[in-house]
């Protein structure tokens, strides 16, 4: 078993219940959330758009293998109307957005899939959450707590 950490986000429709809908998903495929963060609403990030995203991160336990959950999000994502993927580089407006963040200890980097996800630590809208319901979790790869990842964060954005 292993104990995975899923970021949620959507800036379309009615987004409380696009998270829900992933999460009812999410319980139903992967595992039984043992965590949920709150329901964030943040400023759109690295790209333009009028639309706010409502963010989130859950917790699971799953025996699942990464690329099993990177199928299954995927199939979620798509099933909930999702149409667009980033093309070249740019981020576009979404019903529902599922990333894999952690997945236990693995560190995984191929073409399709990188664990931890290689921007998590830059990114407020996955941090906020994650250190919310998991503070005292150290990155399998920067070995520093969540709550201090955020801390330092914080402090960059201020900069
Ligand atoms: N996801 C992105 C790009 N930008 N900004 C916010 N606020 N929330 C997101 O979930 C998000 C984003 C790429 O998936
Ligand atoms: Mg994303
Ligand atoms: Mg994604």
């Amino acid at each position: 078993m292993a104990t995975v950490y899923l970021g949620l986000g959507t800036n379309l429709g009615n987004k409380q219940e696009n998270l829900n809908v992933a999460l009812q998903q999410i319980e139903k495929q992967i595992g039984k959330p043992f965590s949920l963060s709150a329901f964030y609403e943040t400023a759109p990030w690295g790209f333009h758009s009028e639309n706010t995203f409502l963010n989130a991160v859950v917790g699971v336990e799953t025996s699942l293998s990464p690329f099993r959950l990177l199928q299954i999000t995927q199939q979620i994502e798509k099933e909930s109307g999702r149409k667009l993927k980033s093309v070249a580089g740019s981020y576009e407006d979404r019903i529902i957005d599922i990333d894999l963040l952690l997945v236990g200890d693995m560190t995984v980097n191929t073409s399709e899939l990188s664990l931890p996800h290689p921007f998590m630590t830059e990114r407020l809208f996955v941090m906020e959450p994650l250190a919310e319901i998991a503070p005292d979790l150290v990155h399998p790869v920067l070995k520093i707590p969540m709550k201090e990842i955020l801390i330092q964060l914080k402090l960059k954005k201020q900069v």
